[in-house]
């Protein structure tokens, strides 16, 4: 049997002591912890599975508790967990309270930095190599780069800068063709062509045979710095790009090959300026069915640790993604206008079904949110429709695209916004907490959230329909409720409890034919003239929870599914201010989000009439990061369960000066 040498690592510097053997043993411990976990918790598993003897060679050849390794995205730090003081926790990851899926600074001195988003890892590492230079320190800096998240353009722009700057910095390019699915884009095709080339071949395979007969890492190219750029040099071919623009080019090498990677690394920390390793890995190494499908255990939930079968997760319910996926295919059927664009993430925002059904008018733009928005706005110029389908995190990338090349312009683009709102196990970086927020402070923006699954297709089709500027959609992650009363039925009437459509049974299709709905119209979902329930999107759920807490105590409540956050219904919150107190409730930062123009709006009302304004509770995410964990557990902790909010409204009710009437 082979020693548990996983355990037998306390730090980093341990690794060191560690034959090639036991390396690779220690690679295939850590895998299996990896499936273990993952296999439980979820996670980013293909990811980390590829990026194991990287890691591994990587804390051999530097010494992070003073160098500094920056990673990319941070989906594949995993191992690098293991290895850095991690490994009795790591059952926890990702779930409340536990290790998190992304590098935390507060979990480790070895995290530098918090990822999540991806192509900022370059200039991260840029910016401590210049502090480095000028506060004239020796320590090394590394970015762990996936191909994919370098055709970002951030990840160009820090570059430009790294070839122009020339400091000390190494960059290891982690390629395995994969972005979530297939890596796209002409940056992706030309790695291809260095993977493929000729000369690649005949160098990876003299490189190989000269490493495999040293058997000693470190010992290839013996005298690095200059010496050791001028061998490099000679297997450039490949990597040109890099090479004109000032950065040295290594490889491409065998990114599982641990003598060939700690040789090469060695050598690169000797060479004077920017050098970028290009190493060729496997994602889903070491797990049949991650190798096999690597864009679905991307990012997986629980599933069989011998077999790979995914467990059955939301029963039957659809999903907010697939209902879109299906309303966007019947919508472009009808309207050829319609284009549709994707930032990396087509499977993840249901836009893999319209790839399919018109691939022609599909457009994914790599991780490249911002070019997404701007496409979106030429295309618009020239009289096309464009539904981009971003994930609410992810959107803030492109803020300046939305108000200058979209909103300022009048183009009418419809924003569909998935994960909008709490997303769970992958935390902060990915919670929706802004978009509410960010999308009304834009002049022109129209802003919908719909509840239900008939909701959602109405707001698609109404947006498609608007024209006149930007629409938004926003929707959460996971399985439509069934919201009693919570869609809006037939067109141009509101709905009363019970008179919705709410989810619909064939996976994916709302099952009705969409309608146009009225213009900056809340649905009333019950009356009550004590306490106004003002909510939106998931929260209108908890609403009516609240409305029947409150019921009980004989406290009459009306609820409103506002659905409009930008334009607000205004007669709604008229009729809502003659309430002793008015509640918003919102899945969004409370600052500036729906609550905050609710409050403006009963404000305005106020000044107008010259009365005292409708004291008001404003219920949503807080002024904070909310951490990663199970959903109904993060909401729990934010006091934003129906229980918990009935006691506060109940709590500022008590609260109100008693009139005498
Ligand atoms: C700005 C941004 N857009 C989209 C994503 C979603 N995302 C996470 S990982 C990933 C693909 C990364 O591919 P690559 O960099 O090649 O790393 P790999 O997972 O293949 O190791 C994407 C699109 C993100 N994290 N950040």
């Amino acid at each position: 049997m082979n020693a548990d040498l996983l355990h037998s690592i306390d730090s980093p510097a341990e690794l060191r002591n560690l034959t090639n053997e036991q390396l690779v043993e220690l690679a295939a411990q850590i895998r299996m912890r990896l499936i273990e976990v993952t296999s439980v918790n979820g996670g980013h598993l293909a990811s980390s599975l590829g990026a194991v003897e990287l890691i591994l060679a990587l804390h051999r050849c530097f010494d992070f508790s003073t160098d500094h390794l920056v990673f990319d995205v941070g989906h594949q730090s995993y191992a690098h967990k293991l290895i850095t003081g991690r490994l009795d926790d790591f059952d926890t990851l990702r779930t409340y309270g536990g290790i998190c899926g992304f590098p935390r600074r507060d979990e480790s001195p070895y995290d530098t930095h918090e990822a999540g988003h991806a192509s900022d890892s370059l200039s991260i590492a840029l910016g401590l190599a210049l502090t480095r230079d000028l506060n004239n320190t020796d320590e090394r800096i590394v970015a762990l780069i996936g191909d994919a998240a370098l055709s970002g353009g951030m990840a160009f722009e820090a570059l430009n800068q790294i070839g122009h700057q020339g400091s000390d910095l190494t960059i290891v390019l982690n390629d395995n063709e994969m972005s979530i699915s297939h890596n796209v884009g002409a940056l992706s095709l030309y790695l291809g062509k260095a993977r493929l080339s000729k000369p690649y071949t005949k160098v990876r395979d003299s490189v190989e045979s000269r490493l495999n007969k040293l058997g000693r890492p470190g010992r290839f190219l013996v005298n690095a710095g200059e010496a050791a750029k001028a061998s490099f040099k000679k297997l450039v071919v490949p990597g040109m790009f890099f090479e004109d623009m000032g950065i040295t080019y290594v490889g491409p090498i065998d990114g599982h090959n641990l003598l060939a990677l700690q040789a090469a690394l060695g050598a690169t920390a000797k060479v004077k300026g920017p050098v970028l390793l290009h190493a060729v890995t496997q994602k889903g190494r070491g797990f049949a069915p991650a190798e096999q499908h690597p864009d679905v255990f991307h990012g997986v939930g629980s599933y069989d640790a011998s077999t790979g079968e995914l467990a059955v997760s939301g029963g039957f319910a659809p999903k907010f993604t697939s209902v879109f996926s299906a309303a966007l295919v019947k919508e472009a059927a009808v309207n050829p206008n319609i284009v549709a664009i994707t930032a990396a993430m087509e499977d993840g925002t249901g836009l893999h079904a319209f790839h399919e059904a018109y691939p022609q008018r599909f457009f994914d733009v790599g991780i490249a949110e911002e070019h997404a928005v701007a496409l979106a706005a030429g295309l618009a110029l020239g009289g096309k429709l464009p539904v981009v389908a971003i994930y609410s995190t992810f959107l803030q990338r492109a803020f300046d695209q939305m108000v200058v090349n979209v909103a300022l312009q009048e183009q009418h683009v419809v924003f569909c916004l998935d994960r909008a709102g709490l997303v769970g196990e992958d935390g902060p970086t990915h919670h929706g907490a802004f978009d509410l927020a960010y999308l009304r402070a834009i002049p022109g923006m129209r802003i919908l959230a719909p509840v239900d699954a008939q909701q959602l297709a109405d707001c698609l089709h109404t947006a498609l329909a608007l024209g006149g500027g930007p629409v938004a959609l926003r929707y959460p992650r996971g399985a439509v409720a069934a919201v009693a009363g919570g869609g809006t039925g037939a067109a141009g009437g509101a709905a009363v409890a019970g008179g919705g459509a709410p989810g619909a049974a064939v996976a994916g299709d709302s099952g009705g034919t969409p309608q146009t709905l009225p213009y900056a119209q809340a649905v009333t979902l019950r009356e009550g003239r004590d306490v106004a329930l003002l909510a939106v999107g998931r929260m209108v759920a908890t609403a009516l929870e609240v409305a029947d807490l409150l019921a009980a105590d004989g406290i009459a409540a009306s609820v409103y599914n506002m659905l409009w956050v930008k334009p607000l219904d205004t007669q709604a919150i008229a009729a809502a201010s003659t309430a002793k107190l008015v509640v918003t409730l919102e899945e969004g930062t409370i600052l500036g989000g729906f609550g905050a123009g609710v409050l403006e709006e009963l404000s305005a009302l106020a000044v107008e009439a010259g009365t005292p304004q409708t004291p008001v509770l404003t219920i949503g995410l807080p002024d904070a990061f909310v951490p990663h964990g199970d959903v109904e557990r993060l909401f729990e902790d934010l006091g934003l369960t129906a229980g918990q909010i009935h006691a506060r409204v109940r709590q500022a009710l008590d609260e109100q000066p008693q009139t005498t009437s």
